[in-house]
């Protein structure tokens, strides 16, 4: 019997500043129902689903943020989404800041099974931009100042009849972020990202080159894992001239684009995808057992070895 699990992205148009969580949770619903109305088993939501980018924004006390961050799971305004998960067999995953009982702050994406309970839990390792203020900047990026990094390294979980594991946004750049959860035999790779079309200092990127060093990452860490990776953006602009890139895609084992979505706004895109199709290359070209030598590999969490700079 093959496994297939039939996974809905739910790629998210901007969530505004003013959007209140109940506003926000109502479409995350009705993309849940659009799921459920295409036979999905699983729908993968993105970084940050319920609120705004924040780190946008700069405050001098850090305790200015915590009104974006989510102390309890499920809550008064995420439940309607759990029970009509569990209701109607769907799992899901959910990407939102997490303010703990003992005070930390993290960048959190859980994995709900179809029974609407919550089987596991990622917090952000690799945290991008930056902790103070930048005045050059046209936008800040502020998430090494609202979050602490990530405490649970990269798990992964049986569920759904599969491996599955999940990273969040800037975590699809770095190939330890798959290649942790490939030594542990993962089959899908969930992830959400909110992702600014433009570089905050004016760098070369541009939305297309952006575009493609996202697809590149995430289509080489399937490959290269012979994982299947769902990535979730919320894309739009979120405030005038703070546009975040769409792009949401399921892509196979073998690092192809299988579906895409085709705007930027709240949007379900659907594919069956088949577990079994990622034995094929973990028992071929990525056998780990039969062709990684670690003994070469040396001291790879440090920089050994690297160049010094240009007296
Ligand atoms: N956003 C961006 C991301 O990694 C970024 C930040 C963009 C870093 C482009 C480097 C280059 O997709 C988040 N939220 O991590």
């Amino acid at each position: 019997m093959t496994r297939i699990v039939r996974v809905a992205a739910a790629q998210q148009g901007p969530n505004l500043e003013t959007d209140s969580r109940e506003v926000i949770v109502t479409r995350l619903l009705d993309m849940m129902k659009q799921a459920k109305s295409k036979g999905a088993d699983l729908v993968v939501y993105t970084e940050t689903a319920l609120t705004t980018f924040f780190p946008r924004f700069y405050a001098e006390d850090r305790a200015e943020m915590d009104l974006w961050f989510e102390r309890e799971m499920p809550n008064d305004a995420t439940r309607p989404l759990f029970d009509y998960a569990a209701d109607n067999k769907i799992g899901f995953s959910l990407g939102f800041a997490e303010l703990t009982p003992d005070g930390h702050h993290f960048n959190t994406q859980i994995l709900v099974d179809k029974d609407g309970k919550t089987v596991g839990k990622y917090r952000k390792v690799h945290l991008p931009g930056h902790v103070e203020l930048e005045p050059e900047r046209r936008f800040q990026h502020l998430e090494k100042r609202y979050f602490e990094p990530g405490n649970l390294g990269f798990p992964v979980w049986r569920t759904m009849g599969g491996v599955m594991g999940m990273c969040i946004c800037n975590d699809r750049r770095w190939p330890e972020t798959y290649r942790v959860m490939g030594l542990q035999g993962v089959e899908l790779v969930m992830l959400g990202y909110n992702t600014p079309s433009w570089n905050g200092l004016g760098g070369p990127d541009t939305p297309e080159l952006r575009h493609h060093h996202s697809r590149l990452s995430m289509q080489a860490g399937a490959y290269q894992n012979a994982t299947w990776v769902v990535g979730v953006a919320k894309a739009g602009e979120e405030a005038p001239g703070y546009h975040l890139m769409g792009g949401s895609c399921i892509i196979n084992p073998d690092g192809q684009v299988v579906a895409e979505a085709q705007t930027e706004d709240d949007e379900v895109i659907v594919h069956d995808c088949d577990l079994d199709a990622c034995a094929f290359l973990k028992n071929s070209t990525f056998n780990f057992d039969a062709h990684r030598r670690t003994e070469h590999y040396g001291l790879i969490t440090e920089r050994t070895g690297a160049v010094p700079p240009p007296e």
